[in-house]
């Protein structure tokens, strides 16, 4: 594909209400879109997940913003005819920053299998018609006003809970779910904040049958992770630890955890994702797609990604409207009857982007032409 155009756009999308984890509370996520337009005209979309600050990774909106506009944007323009599993090789010489890599990467999916006719699930070897959804519930005031969450959500038909904990909020979150859903698949997401010195907590939540304890200790600790692993007996999810193959495999041959989730933001794209879950079948890891509060653009990479056959955990892909009043695509992402979401089947990422809403809302947008 020659490409003619990247235009960047970034606005500010209110939650409906505010998500806290051991790192810090937000209710109004900065969103940077990516739109690159072909030579024929033809258009695709990504999205950026970088957060508002250096919390679940050294990335924020803004080193996103910088590192596109001086170095990712004019590479991939430079180019000339690129592919879109050939991005992250264009883009190798660049350390990092695979939330601002991935933005481009994925609009290059969407262009290109739009330019194939074809679904971006089925393009990228998708092979599933609906995907599981699960949702991840924030840190709450009270054990009251997260038993209200919980229930609303298994109502809601959700297939898994995950709830976050921190050090001092974490077994009693768990026994109170547990005391009125002893059944429903549930696991916690501690976001790095434990030390191997809390190993009594860890075997407290033991007793309570979790699916699995996502991200317990240190980002960058994997030989941590894996003395921890062999102390209990609940499968370790790793999540911040894997930014890239590589760590993939230090975690399987270290032991570290059992499971990963993965974010295409964090990995550095849907090409490092796929090679990730394929590698994840070959050894036998449980793998699942994790969400970082996308808008219906991003979310539309994590369904596809969930599609692949690999995918063999319930995901933390919910519907638009558990996280906005109004999304930005048409029609927004909606949960059946049966807890799960549905593939799309247009070409490309299958949902219409609402230009004129983002252009309305979009405080900031830079455009370059070659
Ligand atoms: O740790 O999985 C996480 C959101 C932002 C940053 C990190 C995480 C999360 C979530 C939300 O848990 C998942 C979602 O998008 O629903
Ligand atoms: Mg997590």
């Amino acid at each position: 594909m020659e490409l003619k155009k990247i235009i960047l756009y970034y606005f500010e999308a209110k939650l409906k209400s505010t998500f806290r984890t051991s790192f810090g509370s937000l209710l109004v996520r900065p969103v940077i879109l990516v739109k690159v337009e072909e030579r024929s005209g033809e258009i695709g979309w990504g999205e950026v997940v970088a957060g508002e600050g250096p919390w679940y990774s050294y990335e924020t909106y803004e080193t996103a913003i910088l590192v596109l506009k001086k170095y990712i944007v004019p590479r991939i323009l430079k180019y000339g005819d690129i592919k879109a599993k050939d991005v992250r090789y264009v883009l190798k010489s660049i350390r990092g920053h695979n939330m601002a890599k991935t933005g481009v990467e994925e609009a290059l999916w969407d262009l290109e299998s739009r330019l194939a006719g074809e679904p971006l699930y089925r393009y990228i070897g998708g092979v599933r018609d609906e995907i599981v959804a699960g949702v991840s519930i924030g840190l709450k005031p009270t054990i009251e006003n997260l038993m209200e969450e919980v229930k609303l959500r298994v109502e809601e038909g959700y297939r898994r809970i995950k709830i976050k904990i921190e050090p001092g909020r974490d077994v009693e979150l768990v026994k109170a779910i547990r005391k009125e859903f002893p059944d429903i698949p549930l696991q916690v997401d501690a976001n790095a904040a434990y030390t191997l010195n809390d190993i009594n907590v860890f075997r407290e939540l033991d007793k309570y049958e979790l699916l699995m304890i996502e991200q317990p200790l240190a980002y960058d600790d994997l030989v941590d992770h894996s003395l921890l692993s062999r102390k209990i007996s609940t499968p370790i999810c790793l999540d911040e630890s894997i930014v890239s193959i590589s760590d993939l495999k230090a975690t399987y041959l270290l032991g570290s955890a059992e499971i990963v989730n993965i974010k295409p933001g964090r990995v550095g794209g849907i090409e490092s994702s796929r090679k990730m879950l394929k590698y994840a079948g070959v050894v036998g890891m449980g793998a699942w797609i994790g969400g970082m509060l996308e808008t219906g653009v991003g979310r539309a990479f994590l369904v596809a990604l969930a599609s692949l056959p690999e995918v063999n955990y319930p995901n933390d892909i919910s519907a638009s409207e558990r996280y906005w009043d109004k999304d930005i695509v048409e029609p927004p992402w909606e949960l059946t009857n049966k807890g799960t979401i549905r593939v799309l089947k247009a070409p490309g990422i299958g949902v219409e982007v609402l230009e004129e809403e983002v252009e309305k809302r979009a405080r900031e947008v830079w455009e370059t032409t070659i």
